[in-house]
């Protein structure tokens, strides 16, 4: 046991070296172009979220879906004429507006800064509102990576096998976040994001209506949750209807994801899955009973997954507008 808990703080720590340094990214990418962008995007984010709680969640899961698709390029804000723009495929119609909304304000805060016209990319503003919003619901604070260009690239098609589905396997979870290199360390801290936000009844209705032909629920399913999920989420019930993912403390960013997980309670197959398969469960003990730990470790992959596909130089431009291409 003491050499478990050994091994699991090396980890840490080598994570923490791991992400002390990019090659292309910086802390105080803006300072000589626009100083004050930190705190002109967090006061516009602090803005947003006093109007609606949705904000976080929304920028949070926004900021996951463009970094897998295509790199963190703000490419998923783009809007196409004829809806074949990332942002029209399936899997993003459940991308909650208020994230592009708290973006797209951010932005025109930026723009209205004597000397910060043109200067700050969409992806930046996504990254650095991405921080605030964690922040502001209690999670943990960290110094943001910038200096990402705005990409010139989105469709639809690409979508399709970059983002994780919640009826996948530990295996096919580690192989979709490897081809991101991303490691199940990762994986782990990243889903710890499902500690606030919403999901719509579709999304795991299989898991509490029809498993399989020996069992409606699935038995990995905490029996009481099963019950209270089916009150919740009755077979027809309304599309539009979306229920919180941690139902312990859905507004507050905590490690209780991990400690759900431990009684049953993960809404999706992926999320159970990182507790009933042996090789990940020991990081979901460790995240369940030490918050520090899993805000750690959290941090530097949230840093890594910031990293993913940038573009740089003559790969990206500016975005005055971050719905449309300049
Ligand atoms: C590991 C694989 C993952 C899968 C299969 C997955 C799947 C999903 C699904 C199906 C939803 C519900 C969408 C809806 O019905 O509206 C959701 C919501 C959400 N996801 Fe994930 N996700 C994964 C990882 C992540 C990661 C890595 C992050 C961020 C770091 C993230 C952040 C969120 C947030 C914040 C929400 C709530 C959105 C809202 O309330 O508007 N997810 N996810
Ligand atoms: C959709 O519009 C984009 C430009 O906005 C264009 O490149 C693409 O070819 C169009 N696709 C279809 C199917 O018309
Ligand atoms: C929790 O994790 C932190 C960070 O890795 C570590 O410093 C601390 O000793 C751990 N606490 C316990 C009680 O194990
Ligand atoms: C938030 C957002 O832009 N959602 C879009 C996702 O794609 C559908 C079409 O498939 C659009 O109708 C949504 O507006």
């Amino acid at each position: 046991m003491y050499s478990q808990g050994l091994f699991l703080h090396l980890i840490i720590l080598f994570l923490h070296i791991m992400t002390t340094t990019s090659a292309t990214l910086h802390h105080d990418y803006y300072r000589k172009t626009c100083p004050n962008v930190e705190s002109i995007v967090r006061s516009t984010v602090q803005e947003k979220f006093r109007q609606t709680f949705v904000t976080a969640p929304a920028t949070l899961r926004l900021f996951f879906h463009d970094c897998f698709v295509q790199g963190c390029d703000a490419s998923v804000m783009l809007a196409s004429p004829n809806n074949t723009a990332e942002k029209d495929h399936q899997d993003n119609i459940s991308l909650a507006g208020d994230g592009f909304d708290t973006v797209i304000k951010a932005k025109a805060a930026v723009e209205r800064e004597p000397g910060c016209k043109n200067q700050v990319s969409c992806a930046d503003i996504l990254a650095m509102a991405t921080r605030d919003v964690i922040a502001m619901t209690g999670g943990p604070s960290y110094a943001v990576e910038l200096g990402r260009l705005d990409g010139r690239i989105s469709n639809k098609a690409s979508v399709q096998h970059h983002l994780p589905h919640p009826e996948f396997s530990l295996n096919q979870l580690n192989a979709m976040f490897a081809s991101h290199g991303l490691t199940q360390i990762d994986l782990i801290a990243l889903s710890g994001a499902h500690t606030i936000g919403f999901s719509h009844c579709s999304k795991f209705s299989t898991r509490i209506h029809n498993f399989n032909s020996k069992s409606r629920t699935d038995p990995t399913l905490n029996p009481t949750y099963a019950r209270q999920l089916q009150d919740m989420c009755p077979i027809n019930v309304d599309p539009r209807i979306a229920i919180p993912m941690d139902p312990n403390t859905p507004q507050t960013f905590d490690n209780m994801y991990y400690k759900n997980l431990q009684k049953g309670r993960g809404l999706f197959t992926s999320d159970q899955s990182l507790f009933t398969d042996k090789r990940s469960r020991n990081f979901v003990n460790l995240f369940a009973s030490n918050k520090t730990a899993f805000e750690k470790v959290f941090v530097a992959a949230i840093t890594k997954l910031g990293r993913v596909g940038v573009k740089t130089g003559s790969q990206g431009e500016i975005r005055s507008d971050c719905t449309v291409l300049n």
